[in-house]
Formats: C-alpha cells, sequence, structure tokens
C-alpha cells in the first residue's frame, strides 16, 4: 500500500489527480450510500424549485440542517476513516484540514450542460487565479456512489496557466462557450467504490449522466487562508467530535478557526 501511495503522490504531483479503483467496499458504499440518500431527500424537498431549475450539488453535508447527530457521525467518521486520512495525509502533508462536503448530481433539466473550470475562479479575478494555482491547495477527495460517467480533466492544469483556449471556454470569452470540449480534456469514468483525488484549482468538469451522485470531500492545507471558507455548522461541536474515532482532521479546522478569532 506503501508504494501505492508513494506512486499516488507522484502523480497528482505531475499530473494534478489520480484514481484509487476500487478503493471502498461494497459495504463501505453502502452504508455511506445510505446516510448521503437521506440527506438529498430530505435537502430536494426544501430545495424544490432550486433542484427543479438549475442545482447539479449541494454543499454542507455533513451540517445539522437535514441529518440527526447520529448520521452526522456516521458520515465524519466516513471521512476520516484510516483508508481516506490515509490519502488524504500523502497528499496534503501540513495539517491537512477539513473544509466542506459537496454532493452532486445530475441537473434535472437535459438541456443543462457541464462546464469546464477551475475552482478559484468563483473567488478570483485572472490575476489572482494565477496567484492561487501557484500558492494554495484545494483538494477534491470524491466518492461516487453509484456508477458514472466521471469527470474530465485538464491533466497538469493544476500547475500551469490556461492556453487561449482553455480561457476563452471557461471564462466564456470571444464567442465560445463553457461547455465547448476542449482537446486536452481527458475523461475518467468512474464506479461506485473509486476514490478520485483531484486538485480543485485544475481546468475540469462533472460529466452529466447515469445516476450519478457523488460525495466530493473537500480538504486543505493549513497553510493556506482558507478558514473563513468554512461553515462552522458543517463541523461536530464538542459533544460529537468526543464520538468520532480519528478527529484530527476537523480538529485541524477548529484549532485554525480559533486562532482567526473564535
Ligand atoms: O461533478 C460536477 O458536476 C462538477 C464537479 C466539480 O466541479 C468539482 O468537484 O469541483
Amino acid at each position: 500500500m506503501l508504494e501505492t501511495l508513494m506512486q499516488c503522490s507522484r502523480d497528482y504531483n505531475e499530473h494534478g489527480y489520480f484514481v484509487l479503483r476500487n478503493y471502498f467496499t461494497a459495504s463501505e458504499i453502502s452504508t455511506l450510500r445510505e446516510v448521503v440518500l437521506k440527506f438529498h431527500e430530505r435537502w430536494k424537498l426544501d430545495n424544490e424549485t432550486f433542484y427543479k431549475e438549475e442545482a447539479f450539488n449541494s454543499s454542507l453535508i455533513t451540517g445539522s440542517q437535514y441529518l440527526n447527530s447520529q448520521e452526522r457521525i456516521r458520515l465524519f467518521n466516513f471521512i476520516s476513516c484510516p483508508k481516506l486520512m490515509a490519502v488524504i495525509n500523502t497528499i496534503i502533508h501540513n495539517q491537512p484540514a477539513f473544509m466542506n462536503t459537496q454532493l452532486f448530481f445530475n441537473p434535472v433539466r437535459p438541456e443543462q450542460k457541464d462546464f469546464w473550470h477551475r475552482d478559484c475562479q468563483y473567488d478570483h479575478d485572472l490575476e489572482g487565479q494565477q496567484k492561487a494555482i501557484q500558492e494554495t491547495q484545494v483538494v477534491h477527495f470524491r466518492v461516487p456512489l453509484f456508477d458514472e460517467l466521471g469527470m474530465e480533466l485538464v491533466p497538469g492544469s493544476h500547475a500551469r496557466w490556461d492556453n487561449e483556449l482553455e480561457l476563452n471556454v471557461r471564462e466564456e470569452l470571444n464567442g465560445h462557450q463553457s461547455h465547448d470540449d476542449l482537446p486536452l480534456g481527458k475523461r475518467i469514468p468512474l464506479a461506485a467504490g473509486d476514490l478520485l483525488v483531484f486538485s480543485a484549482d485544475m481546468i475540469h468538469r462533472g460529466i452529466y449522466g447515469l445516476d450519478r451522485l457523488a460525495l466530493d470531500i473537500l480538504v486543505f492545507d493549513a497553510t493556506a487562508d482558507f478558514v473563513d471558507y468554512v461553515d462552522d455548522d458543517c463541523l461536530p461541536e464538542s459533544k460529537l467530535l468526543n464520538q468520532i474515532k480519528n478527529p484530527t482532521l476537523f480538529e485541524n479546522t477548529l484549532r485554525l478557526k480559533c486562532k482567526s478569532g473564535c
């Protein structure tokens, strides 16, 4: 396993992503699916218009709005289980800290198209994005709960700026649209049980289709200034923290929150 993880780390540094096939057992995935589906059904009822008109994801899955304490603990324990922590610690060496979770599904309207982006483009202008790519790191750990068409990624784009076409497409400039194909895009189909790890700041898009429902766990490097992005409610409060088998990932975030003035 150590050799596999070392290879994963090299792949991540070079390409910005890697996949561990069949990393989780059927029973691990079915336990996770059960709690995530509870969240999803309750979230859909509460966000009916948004869901029907435009949504393709939800977030704060570990929060208290849709899951009770026992359900949240199951989720926290999955996120910080030794199997996932081994991968997280391989990629983020300096006190990896939990940021959030997102759940990706198909938009209801079939005409809604999957679109290229870097996550940092929603917070920064072009100059800020260039800086973010060089200086910070947020990593997605994607756990598909059903087989899906997966993601399309531009390998290596976590560490370089866009070529002209890529920039035109993801920023919709000069007549291009964010769903146009990119010649360097690589499709990564995923099955339930796989784990896809990819840099949030690489050029990527989710591919809509099949019955996709994927839980993305977002983790950041404690040296980066991301703690303000973390919603308090998605972290375990102290009575829950005591029931998490392996709480370090959450404790790292809570410590950063305190430092920044809790
Ligand atoms: O799966 C999707 O629809 C998009 C995924 C994505 O953009 C992300 O995980 O940042």
